[in-house]
């Protein structure tokens, strides 16, 4: 409740800042009279060369596909606007969390981030159907789905809270690690203190596995696992490699329990202040940078399994009965949170799924 109220508060704010004229620095739009420039003054008025910046931060440091991917973004944008629009990229958090950068972003102080569905949710709670354990059966599947109608519906709906969704690109199959215990299956996640994303229905489902979930900021996670404050997290191979989680935690198990996809957000405040033809350079630039990011962060996923063994992780499989037990465990959270955010919309995702097999 307290949160509803306190997002309730961000949204009257943003919609107060958004119409006092928005973002720091937020160049003046093209047909606004120049009224800074007194009659006469010499100084041409800059009508074709002014520059926008977008600047662009992430979670994941510089090692990572998403922070590669956010590069070739730069590339591109700067290339086919001839330099009027510029990237600034930041990695690690630098210019804050998940949370907090789409927060930015609903404000105007931040052009662009890229984060997992799970916070999204908290903004738009139909993007819990993503996070539910289980959906996507594979990458290929959720591309078609993401890339298709529905990812698109799904996009429709965040210019209410002042954000853009320009593409998907992909965070991955999350995987469980821990510094206790080799997990194989439901029962030993018994009382294991594991972090999770700031999303109700990840803290749920892992409630219902049996562990003790709790909460956190991906930037806080590392030094949490090594105080141990947490005994682990749940993260893609790449993630857990890159970020040197391998130091600090000693098992992995290939629980693929949630398909995280990154959703490619840009500040809508923003994104209306850029001509016609520079909204449809970011939108193309952000599919085919993410095209790209998504070959990288298979290639990493796939790869870095054994490095994660080669640095002396044991390696648990989760045999197809366990899983099948782990689903038939959070069924009930997510027949929950289908009730909560509408049969409708789960539906057609599910549908979605199912066509996408054929
Ligand atoms: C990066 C996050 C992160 C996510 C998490 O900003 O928090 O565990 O998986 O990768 O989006």
């Amino acid at each position: 409740m307290k949160k509803k109220l306190l997002m309730f508060l961000f949204a009257v704010m943003a919609v107060f800042l958004a119409a006092c004229g928005g973002g720091a620095n937020e160049a003046p739009a093209d047909d606004a009279p120049a009224e800074e420039a007194p009659a006469g003054d010499e100084a041409p008025a800059e009508t074709t060369g002014e520059t926008k910046t977008i600047r662009a931060g992430i979670g994941l440091n510089d090692q990572h596909p998403q922070y590669k991917g956010l590069l070739r973004f730069k590339e591109i944008v700067e290339e086919k606007s001839n330099g009027q629009i510029v990237v600034e990229t930041y990695h690690s958090g630098q210019l804050g969390d998940d949370r907090t950068m789409t927060e930015a972003l609903q404000l105007g102080s931040q052009e662009v981030t890229i984060p997992s569905t799970a916070p999204i949710a908290n903004f738009v709670p139909e993007y819990n159907v993503f996070d539910f354990p289980f959906l996507f059966p594979s990458e290929e599947v959720a591309d078609k789905v993401l890339d298709g109608e529905v990812g698109q519906e799904f996009l429709d709906m965040l210019p209410n809270q002042n954000l853009v969704g320009l593409a998907y690109w992909e965070n991955g199959f999350r995987d469980l690690t821990n510094s206790k215990r080799a997990v194989a299956t439901a029962e030993d996640f018994n009382g294991l203190k594991i972090r999770t994303m700031e999303n109700e229905l990840h803290l749920e489902a892992f409630r219902a596995l049996g562990a003790n979930p709790t909460p956190m900021a991906f930037t806080e996670l590392f030094a949490a696992m090594q105080q141990g404050t947490v005994d682990g997290q749940e993260n893609p191979y790449a993630t857990i490699y890159l970020q040197k989680f391998h130091e600090v935690q000693d098992h992995v198990s290939n629980t693929h329990h949630i398909y995280s996809p990154f959703v490619f957000l840009m500040s809508k405040t923003f994104f209306d202040g850029l001509s016609e033809e520079q909204q449809q350079i970011v939108k193309d630039a952000a599919i085919e940078a993410g095209q790209y990011q998504r070959e990288l962060n298979r290639e990493a996923n796939s790869e870095y399994l054994q490095s994660l063994q080669d640095e002396g992780m044991t390696y648990t499989e989760i045999s197809d009965e366990a899983r099948q037990e782990m689903i038939e465990i959070v069924q009930p959270v997510l027949d929950k949170y289908a009730e909560r955010v509408g049969q409708d919309i789960v539906d057609r995702v599910y549908q979605a799924i199912e066509d996408a097999q054929e």
